[in-house]
C-alpha cells in the first residue's frame, strides 16, 4: 500500500467543496470519494475527470488573491492536456492556446492543463514565465528589450536561439521534461497578436515606436486542486492597462519610457515638481488603451477593472464565501486613491485551489 494522508485529505476538501457548488449530491460525493482512496491507496495519486478539473481551475482562479478581474472566474476555457508527454505536442498545445485566447482579439479567459507532477517525475515545465514576452539582451549600451527578461534571454541564447536584436523580439518558449534537455520552439508570428502604441490626440507617440503583445499568458504557476499539482498549467485573461502602461513601459527598470514620453510631449523634466512623470504617465496610460480599443485587442482600464472587482465581492457575500485578497496588488499603480479597493482591506488566506509560484 502507498497512500499518501496530505493528497487524501486535500482531494476530500475538494471534492465536498466542489460537488457542492455543482450540484451534485450526497451520493456522489461519497462513491467518488471511495474510488479516489482506492486510487491513492493503490498509487499515491488519483486523477481528477474533467468536469472536476474545469471547475477546480476555475475555483483556483477565484482563490486568486492578487487578481482584480476575477469577476468572470466561471467563464475560464479549460484545455485538458494532461496526456501530452512530448515537447513538440506541449508545444503544438501552447501554440494553440496562444490562438484561442487571442481569438483575433476577442480574448478568452483560458487555461490549458498538462499532466501534473507525480513524484517529480517526467515533470512538465515551461521556462517562460509568460508564453508572449520579450527578449531583453545585455549590450555595451545597456539593456536592449525587456530587463525583467535578460535572464530567460540568455538561456535562449545559450540553447542555440538567435533573435533579431530589436527591443521587441518574442522569445521562444522553452520545454522541459523531467531531467531531458530543454526544447526550444520559436512562435509562428502569425499568431503573435500586438498592439502599436499611438496616442489619441498627440501625433508624436508613434515616434515613440513603442508595441506591446495583445495577451498576457503567465506559464510559470504551479495549479493545485485537490492535492494534484499541474506543474505547467498557463492561464490568461486580458490586460488591465495599467500592467503596461503604468509598469512595463514605464518602470526604470523595465522599457524606462517616462523621459522619452515627456520629450514628446514637451515637458519640462528638470522639476520633479512639475509632476511631469505624472503627466507622462497618465498619456502614456490613454495611448495604451486607446491603442488597443482602436486595434481590436481587449483591455480594461483600472477604474473599470475596480467597479467589476467591487462586483465580485458583492457576488461572493451574495454566495457565502469569504472573499480573500491582497491589497498591496489589488489596487492601481496609476492613482490608486480613486478607486474603491485603496479604501478597504481584504483578508490575504490562501484557499485552494490556487496557483502558487514554484
Ligand atoms: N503584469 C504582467 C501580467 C500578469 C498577469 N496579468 C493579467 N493576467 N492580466 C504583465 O505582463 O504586465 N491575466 O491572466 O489576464
Amino acid at each position: 500500500m502507498i497512500g499518501n494522508q496530505w493528497v487524501l485529505e486535500e482531494a476530500e476538501k475538494f471534492i465536498r467543496i466542489s460537488y457542492g457548488e455543482l450540484g451534485k449530491s450526497y451520493i456522489d460525493v461519497e462513491n467518488r470519494l471511495q474510488e479516489i482512496r482506492q486510487a491513492v491507496a493503490e498509487k499515491g495519486t488519483y486523477e481528477h475527470t474533467y468536469e472536476e478539473l474545469k471547475h477546480g481551475a476555475k475555483m483556483a482562479w477565484r482563490n486568486s488573491n492578487k487578481c482584480i478581474g476575477r469577476l468572470f472566474w466561471d467563464m475560464l476555457e479549460v484545455y485538458d492536456m494532461r496526456s501530452l508527454d512530448e515537447e513538440e505536442r506541449i508545444a503544438e498545445a501552447l501554440f494553440s492556446h496562444i490562438e484561442l485566447a487571442t481569438n483575433g482579439g476577442k480574448i478568452r479567459s483560458s487555461v490549458t492543463v498538462f499532466k501534473p507532477a507525480i513524484d517529480a517525475v517526467d515533470q512538465v515545465m515551461i521556462w517562460n514565465d509568460q508564453l508572449l514576452s520579450y527578449a531583453g539582451y545585455e549590450t555595451e549600451e545597456g539593456i536592449m528589450g525587456d530587463p525583467l527578461r535578460v535572464a530567460l534571454t540568455k538561456k535562449c541564447l545559450e540553447l542555440g536561439w538567435s533573435g533579431k536584436n530589436t527591443r521587441f523580439d518574442i522569445l521562444p518558449l522553452v520545454i522541459q521534461i523531467g531531467d531531458k534537455a530543454p526544447q526550444l520552439f520559436e512562435i509562428p508570428p502569425h499568431i503573435v497578436k500586438e498592439v502599436n502604441i499611438v496616442h489619441p490626440d498627440i501625433p508624436a507617440f508613434a515616434e515613440l515606436d513603442l508595441k506591446w503583445y495583445g495577451v498576457p499568458i503567465v506559464s510559470n504557476m504551479l495549479l493545485e486542486i485537490g492535492g494534484i499539482k499541474y506543474t505547467a498549467a498557463p492561464f490568461n485573461g486580458w490586460y488591465v492597462g495599467t500592467e503596461i502602461g503604468a509598469r512595463n513601459l514605464s518602470d526604470t527598470g523595465r522599457y524606462n519610457m517616462l523621459p522619452e514620453v515627456a520629450a514628446v510631449m514637451g515637458l519640462d523634466t528638470r522639476k520633479a515638481a512639475s509632476l511631469w512623470q505624472d503627466k507622462a504617465l497618465v498619456e502614456l496610460n490613454i495611448a495604451v488603451l486607446h491603442s488597443y480599443k482602436d486595434q481590436g485587442v481587449m483591455i480594461i482600464d483600472h477604474h473599470t477593472a475596480a467597479e467589476q472587482f467591487m462586483r465580485f465581492e458583492k457576488n461572493e457575500q451574495n454566495s457565502n464565501r469569504e472573499l480573500t485578497g491582497r491589497w498591496s496588488w489589488l489596487i492601481s499603480p496609476l492613482s490608486p486613491a480613486t478607486t474603491p479597493i485603496f479604501h478597504r482591506s481584504y483578508d490575504d488566506t490562501i484557499l485552494s485551489p490556487n496557483f502558487y509560484y514554484q
